[in-house]
């Protein structure tokens, strides 16, 4: 799984970056320095059981990949998105927003003054904007294809085109792909425009150190005002968190106590990418490796297959699968397959958490 953190510059994303990551990606102008890209472990105490079972060589967490893009460089106006980074943000799973909260004034703000709402507003309409561009351009090509196309493909690209202007009419309404009502057809054909407000969003609010006491009340107003189905919302502190990820364990957990700062941003973050932004671990299992693998609640046993590797999803036959708790109940695949808790499934199978999963494929 792969994040993209995006925002306005100088709101925070590589401070952010570093807290998530405990990276040490310097801070400050990052110029034409290119994305930081950081990989956190998500933990998962589930491997740690499986592999007692199997004595595998090696235990594989899922991932949670940040990439921390810089935002455009100059340009008129407040810009989060840079072209020059739009593939990068594109071939992300989720995208997470860094609004500035914080004052400091030594640090300028683009807009002049802090406002992370109207941040937040304007960044989300930049998403809708880059993805009617996108929209726009395949159809002016779908004209012209038209023109030529034999009668064999007309009536195909006349579906795509109804459904582009559907979905580009709902976002001139303002209304991102995540919160559209599409038909089925839809997902298949938007997979190749990899559309950003299609993407489960994250929008973190970098706030002061001096408000981290207030990480509640910030967090229910930021409900309030900008909550939405497939978004997540949090308040951090990115500096403390930095400062705090820099610390041994004991002297963090001892000041996280004292400034009643919670859990580690790391965790927090985390987490939040996992379980808000709808993810959910498929797990694998054997001699060679016990194995937790993130994919999108409501993702397929073809698309689980995809994210091992593309000839299983090719090749895919059917998948054999046993819930995480029947597996340890009956104590082994063994016997979970002589006690039937051990099913066959095929492609369209609705994936669940802790599905543990064996792909028979033909390549
Ligand atoms: N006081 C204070 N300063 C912060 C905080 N977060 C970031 N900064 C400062 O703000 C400046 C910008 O932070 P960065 O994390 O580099 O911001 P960015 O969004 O990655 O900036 P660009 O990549 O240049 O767009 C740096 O000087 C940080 O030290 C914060 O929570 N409090
Ligand atoms: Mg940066």
């Amino acid at each position: 799984m792969s994040v993209g953190i995006f925002g306005l510059p100088q709101a925070g994303k590589t401070t952010i970056f570093n807290a998530a990551t405990r990276g040490a990606a310097a801070g400050g102008r990052s110029g034409r320095a290119g994305p930081n890209l950081g990989v956190v472990k998500v933990p998962d105490a589930r491997l740690g059981v499986l592999a007692e079972m199997d004595h595998p060589k090696r235990i594989v967490h899922a991932e949670i990949e940040y990439l921390d893009v810089p935002a455009p460089a100059g340009g008129e106006g407040p810009k989060g998105i840079s072209a020059e980074y739009l593939n990068v943000l594109g071939g992300c799973e989720a995208l997470l927003m860094v609004c500035r909260a914080f004052r400091d004034p030594a640090v300028a703000h683009v807009q002049a003054s802090v406002d992370p709402y109207r941040d937040a507003a304007s960044l989300g309409l930049e998403l809708l904007l880059t993805d009617i561009g996108v929209l726009e351009r395949r159809e002016a090509r779908i004209e012209t294809q038209l023109r030529s196309a034999k009668a064999i493909d007309r009536d195909a690209l006349h579906r795509e085109q109804t459904l582009l202007a559907s979905i580009r009419a709902q976002l001139e309404d303002e209304v991102p792909v995540r919160a559209q009502k599409l038909p089925k057809e839809a997902g298949p054909l938007l997979q190749n425009f990899s559309l950003l407000s299609a993407k489960p969003l994250m929008i973190v609010f970098n706030i002061d150190e001096d408000d981290v006491g207030r990480t509640p009340e910030i967090e229910a107003e930021m409900a309030e005002r900008l909550g939405s189905p497939a978004v997540a919302l949090a308040a951090v502190s990115g500096k403390l968190e930095t400062e705090l990820a820099e610390m041994s364990p004991e002297d963090e957990a001892e000041f996280r106590v004292s400034l009643g700062a919670g859990e580690p941003g790391l965790d927090r973050t985390a987490v939040l990418c996992y379980g808000v932004l709808g993810l959910i671990a498929f797990l694998t299992t054997g001699p060679d490796e016990t194995r937790a693998w993130a994919i999108r609640d409501g993702a397929t046993a073809l698309e689980a297959a995809g994210k091992i590797h593309t000839d299983i999803q090719r090749g895919f036959i059917r998948a054999e699968i046993v819930g995480y708790d029947d597996l340890v109940r009956a104590g082994g695949l063994p016997e979970a397959r002589k006690q039937a808790t051990l099913r066959s499934e095929g492609k369209g199978y609705v994936m669940r958490d802790g599905d543990v999963v064996n792909f028979l494929f033909n390549v």
